[in-house]
């Protein structure tokens, strides 16, 4: 039997390009538009990008000290940020939001914050799966420095209780890792909010872009079913001084299906109303975690980090030479 429903207005503000020559109150300026529009269409909450109040700076090589005088917060909310502040409190709408963080101790983190609708912040979160490199590599047409710009996040996948709902936060390539959700589920979580700059081309392999849009969906939508959830994801997205990065920004629902999708790369706000009692029934059902899960047989996801040999049997390198033989 289906429990009763209970409506969530659930919002994802969607970034088009912020260039290097733009201000931090240019782009809040926006972020403000967003927010007005997404609660006069009924949100509860809205969800902006990673790294949302500049350009994804991590795609160019530059001294660290400038980088961290160009780029970073040493607070939040700050001078520049507090109009979100001020609005999500007179409207009554929370919001998550990224941004690159620098700690009183000097540290530097990739981090969302969760906001509720009287403006406290609830819940940070510090990126943990940082993809890209530390190294210059000047033959590739961009860099992705967030190795070298960010520390591993070091407080983990948490849920935070708040607008009525149990809401997880992570940030962009950490959609990409089913533990990432899978922690979040285990939490009871009922929807997963997430920002993201994904760039079109990948600088490692001559990956066809269309696939770029294509795992970024398919991420998302694993991600919701499996763990039956709603998840929100928001995109800075468009060319940012020539550098191109997919939209896509997408509402996904407990099914797995997509019941919102940017549909271009500028700012567009998204909006449904959700209903968060969809994910009870496949949290009783297929995905009754209590029920179905078998812990005793996933040790190696916490005990390996890279893949290596089989648990049983020959060695995988002796399997494989008697097969073909
Ligand atoms: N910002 C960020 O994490 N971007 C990465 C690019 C990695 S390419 C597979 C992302 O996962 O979208």
């Amino acid at each position: 039997m289906s429990s009763t429903s209970r409506r969530f207005g659930l919002a994802v503000a969607q970034l088009g390009p912020v260039h290097l020559a733009n201000s931090r109150a240019g782009v809040v300026a926006r972020l403000v538009a967003m927010m007005r529009e997404a609660r006069s269409r009924g949100a509860r909450m809205v969800v902006f990008p990673e790294l949302a109040l500049t350009t994804f700076f991590p795609r160019y090589w530059l001294p660290d000290a400038e980088v961290t005088e160009r780029f970073f917060e040493p607070s939040m909310p700050s001078a520049e940020t507090q109009p979100l502040f001020d609005l999500a409190r007179e409207l009554r709408i929370g919001f998550y939001l990224g941004y690159a963080e620098l700690t009183e101790d000097g540290r530097r983190f990739n981090t969302a914050v969760l906001v509720d609708d009287q403006a406290n912040i609830v819940g940070r979160y510090r990126k943990i799966h940082l993809p890209g490199h530390s190294d210059h590599k000047p033959e590739a047409p961009f860099q992705h420095l967030e190795k070298k710009y960010f520390e591993v996040g070091n407080e983990g996948f948490k849920v935070w209780k708040t607008l009525g709902t149990r809401i997880g936060m992570c940030i962009c390539n950490d959609r990409r890792w089913p533990e990432t959700f899978r922690v979040m589920g285990l939490q009871s979580a009922e929807l997963a909010v997430l920002g993201y700059n994904t760039p079109s081309w990948n600088i490692h392999w001559s990956e066809p872009p269309h696939l770029r849009m294509s795992s970024h969906l398919l991420s998302l939508q694993a991600a919701a079913y499996q763990n039956a959830m709603w998840v929100a994801a928001s995109a800075k997205c468009g060319a940012e001084d020539g550098f191109h990065m997919i939209g896509g920004s997408a509402i996904v629902a407990p099914s797995g299906e997509i019941v919102a999708q940017a549909q271009g790369e500028e700012d567009e706000v998204l909006v449904v109303n959700a209903d968060l009692a969809l994910g009870d029934n496949f949290r009783e059902h297929v995905f009754n975690f209590a029920k179905h899960r078998r812990p005793e047989h996933y040790g190696l996801i916490v005990e390996r980090t890279g893949a290596g040999e089989s648990l049983g049997g020959p060695p995988l390198s002796t399997s494989t030479s008697s097969l073909q033989e």
